[in-house]
């Protein structure tokens, strides 16, 4: 079942994020209750979003904010786009005005940061349409995927329920992907290719260590989960607090899907698209001021005098037309 709330009286903020903080100010309540009435029994709440127009960018950081108090048991996260590289001025400043929000929600439990240029990066002559879906598509699916892994049981190490929501509970930024190792020889072949589906997922590459927890799952023949090597996975990101695996054994072919839950933002990938403006800083603010100051001068003012009309004309009196033409 569909299950939307258009707010009323608000129709899109034209990449304003005032408009769309000010739509959740004048109708928290309705909103509140309407996701309470939706979403009975979840321990989990994401809030997707585009972090670069202006009503999802501004409604969701106060929206999830208020969220994590009034649902109580409930923990809310994100899915937040993060925009292709080559967007305008405009929905850089929003991107890095709602990421620095929601970065400092205090009780806020994972953020996905879904980077529309990695789906450019494969399909560089895709339509936005194309990109979009796509990218909607796999995120979906990466975690409708873990979720059914979760009701799997196995005899060599389950990942359950409990395991899936300790990982996504974590506050800090969050990212699931997949390897398929179906050609790897050594352990390294195995962490190598692990590492490249860090960096070619849906998700902002990883940048830097700082894992606070993860998962990692094998489903698989039994004779390649033996170039599993935890340490050389987990080298170039830090070992996390506390790791949550599961073992399925089965004649697919060999994958391993990690969560990484806790890492930094990705400063690299957000400087990318601040420093776009830093670089134009000079020039768009002239453009700002210049929206205030512009003005036409016409070179042919005096040609309206062109157009004046002759005066009122007067009647004269008759008399001294009369004596005008006497002779
Ligand atoms: N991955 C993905 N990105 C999307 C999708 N829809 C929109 N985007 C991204 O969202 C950005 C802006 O989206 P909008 O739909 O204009 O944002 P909005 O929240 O509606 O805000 P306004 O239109 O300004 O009111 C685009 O530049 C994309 O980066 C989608 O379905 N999938
Ligand atoms: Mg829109």
């Amino acid at each position: 079942m569909e299950k939307k709330f258009f707010v009323p009286g608000f129709n899109g903020a034209g990449q304003d994020r005032s408009i769309g903080i000010r739509a959740v100010n004048e109708n928290y309540q309705e909103m509140i209750e309407f996701v309470k009435r939706s979403f009975k029994n979840i321990s989990l709440l994401l809030v997707a979003f585009s972090t670069d127009g202006g009503t999802g960018s501004g409604m969701s950081p106060l929206l999830i904010d208020l969220l994590v108090d009034q649902l109580p048991g409930v923990n809310v996260g994100a899915i937040a786009i993060v925009p292709e590289r080559n967007v305008l001025a405009g929905n850089r400043i929003n991107t890095a005005e709602c990421i620095e929000e929601i970065s400092k929600i205090e009780a806020i439990s994972s953020v996905f940061l879904v980077d529309n240029d990695q789906m450019r990066k494969i399909n560089p002559q895709s339509s936005k349409q194309q990109i979009y879906l796509s990218s909607n598509h796999q995120v979906m699916e990466a975690i409708s995927n873990l979720m059914e892994v979760t009701q799997t049981s196995s005899l060599y190490g389950n990942f359950d329920e409990t395991d899936l929501l300790n990982i996504l509970n974590t506050r800090g930024v969050t990212l699931i992907s997949s390897a398929t190792i179906t050609d790897a020889k050594t352990t390294s072949d195995v962490s190598s290719k692990i590492h490249q589906s860090w960096a070619n997922s849906i998700f902002c590459p990883v940048e830097s260590t700082g894992v606070i927890r993860a998962g990692l799952i094998y489903e698989g023949p039994e004779k390649m989960s033996k170039l599993i090597n935890v340490p050389s996975i987990f080298e170039r990101v830090g070992d996390p607090l506390q790791l949550f695996e599961g073992t399925y054994i089965s004649e697919v072919d060999p994958t391993i899907t990690t969560i990484l839950a806790g890492l930094p933002f990705p400063t690299r990938r957000l400087l990318s698209l601040e420093e776009f403006l830093e670089k134009d800083k000079d020039r768009l603010q002239n453009l700002a001021n210049k929206e205030h100051t512009q003005k036409y001068e016409s070179r042919v003012s005096w040609a309206s005098s062109l157009k004046t009309k002759r005066p009122e004309k007067q009647a004269g009196s008759v008399s001294s037309k009369l004596s005008k033409y006497q002779r």
